[in-house]
């Protein structure tokens, strides 16, 4: 067997050649490692394929001789899902190399990537167009494609455009034996069966490889405007949703909420950023609306649903950006929170949803469940406009950080967890299940759901090569 393996990972290294192939181990390091650093990898061969015809060969390969396969994108995730950990039968699969963008169409409005474009670079080549692609989140100078659609990412702009399944007209997929799922067509409108595509989307790649996309692409925004505001609590912050949406047409494209302590945190550790508001208050909205419209018009309606939130009560306080780096400082405070729990020494992470009806009745209800277990300082901030909140728990103030997390962590997780499923919400809104959230989707997920999923996986990967480990 192990004879079998080692010729069939030479037949792979013939295949990529010597430029996909990472030998040198102090390349090979940042493969290995996840963003977090959570989990310290291995693998048998790391590969780089340069074509879907590669990733093909490669995988009828494995399949044979019985080698898994874990695809690695820009390796951003949060959940080990890209991490390795088989020396001897796993291969890892970057798509580094499949960085082309095949086609621009802009009477259809879509483009058509490989899975290892960079995020930054599809957003880039929809606007030479001038067209846009609203896929956006802190990673995207080095997250890919393949890895987006892989878990499903959402971002900060999902209230208008969707999460990136929403963002997809067709995928090319190669199967774990090899055969390749063409279905590049970009139709709008295909009522042909069941939705390949929606298979693969969220798999975390145990189902098979995602090679390439049609993504869908949207006017370009001619108009942005973006305050900061002060709201007097989660409910009012809920109100003001409704309204900004109604008030303007639905050009709410983000509504992000971040807590007194986060920003608190923010203005602690991280350089360059200042409160745009004279007082501090408990609760802040960041919220963004754009369209493509008359200049200034938005300006007006954002104006208006101010003024209406502030006559309500609901809105304390605010400011709107002025210009374009006034809302790059407004937006810095809100992207800069992870980096600063860093900072702070790190979070125990939670990335929670429920209806938005209910983002009130989670916050009310999720201290008291974190405080019976132990004393934390509770960073909260998320897209309540999604109704997703990061519901993340730092150790207190002069607390050893490792010795948190070791102590609490997996009670901690259960309890933020438990609490979204028992308000109907899911305990992984974004940032998917990989290695580190398996448990709890086997505790938390309905048994029904459970057997489905199951039953694909076995359909479509009897052998068990794809990323295993992840997701069951
Ligand atoms: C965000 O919304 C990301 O900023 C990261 O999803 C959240 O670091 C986190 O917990
Ligand atoms: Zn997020």
């Amino acid at each position: 067997m192990a004879g079998l393996r080692a010729a069939a990972l030479e037949r792979i290294r013939e295949i990529a050649g010597p430029s996909g192939v990472v030998d040198d181990p102090g390349q090979q390091a940042a493969y290995l490692v996840d963003e977090r650093r959570l989990y310290q990898g291995e693998a048998a061969l790391i590969v780089r394929p340069a074509s879907t015809d590669e990733v093909s060969r490669i995988l009828t390969i494995c399949h044979e001789a019985g080698l898994a396969v874990v695809p690695q994108g820009g390796n951003t995730g949060y959940c080990g899902a890209a991490t390795p950990d088989d020396p001897d039968r796993q291969v890892l699969m970057s798509f580094a190399r499949m960085n082309r963008i095949r086609d621009v169409d802009p009477v259809g409005f879509t483009m058509t990537v490989e899975a290892g474009v960079v995020l930054a670079r599809a957003q880039a080549a929809a606007a030479e167009h001038e067209l846009f692609f609203p896929l956006s989140m802190g990673s995207e100078g080095s997250c890919q494609i393949g890895g987006n659609l892989s878990t499903n990412a959402g971002g900060l702009a999902v209230l208008k455009y969707g999460t990136a399944r929403e963002l997809v007209l067709g995928l090319e997929v190669v199967l774990p034996d090899g055969q390749v799922l063409h279905g590049l067509k970009g139709l709008r409108k295909d009522n042909t069966g069941y939705d390949l595509k929606q298979l693969f989307m969220g798999a975390e790649g145990t189902l098979g490889v995602i090679t390439a996309a049609v993504l869908k692409l949207y006017p370009q925004p001619t108009e942005r405007q973006t305050a900061w505001l002060a709201v007097a609590d989660a409910d009012a912050a809920c109100r003001l949703l409704g309204a900004a949406r109604r008030i303007s047409g639905d050009c709410v494209t983000s509504f992000e909420y971040v807590s007194r302590a986060s920003l608190a945190l923010v203005l602690a550790h991280v350089e360059g950023v200042s409160n745009p508001l004279d007082q501090t208050y408990d609760h802040y909205v960041l919220m963004e609306m754009s369209a493509a419209v008359a200049q200034g018009s938005l300006r007006e309606v954002m104006e208006q649903a101010l003024e209406r939130g502030m006559d309500s009560g609901d809105v304390l306080d605010g400011a709107i950006a002025e210009s374009g780096p006034q809302r790059a400082g407004l937006w810095k405070l809100r992207e800069s929170i992870p980096e600063a729990e860093k900072k702070y020494g790190g979070a125990v992470k939670h990335d929670v949803s429920v209806l938005i009806s209910r983002i009130p009745e989670y916050l009310a209800a999720a201290p008291a469940r974190v405080a019976a277990l132990t004393d934390c300082y509770l960073s909260v901030y998320g897209h309540i406009g999604d109704g997703n909140l990061h519901y993340n728990l730092l150790p207190p103030a002069g607390s050893d950080p490792d010795s948190f997390r070791k102590q609490w962590a997996a009670r901690l997780s259960q309890a933020v967890h438990g609490l979204a499923a028992e308000m109907d919400g899911s305990f992984s809104a974004e940032h998917g299940v990989g290695k580190l959230k398996k448990g709890e989707l086997q505790r938390l997920k309905n048994p029904v759901d459970l057997a489905v999923m199951r039953a694909l996986k076995q359909a479509l990967d009897p052998r068990g090569i794809m990323n295993p480990g992840k997701l069951f």
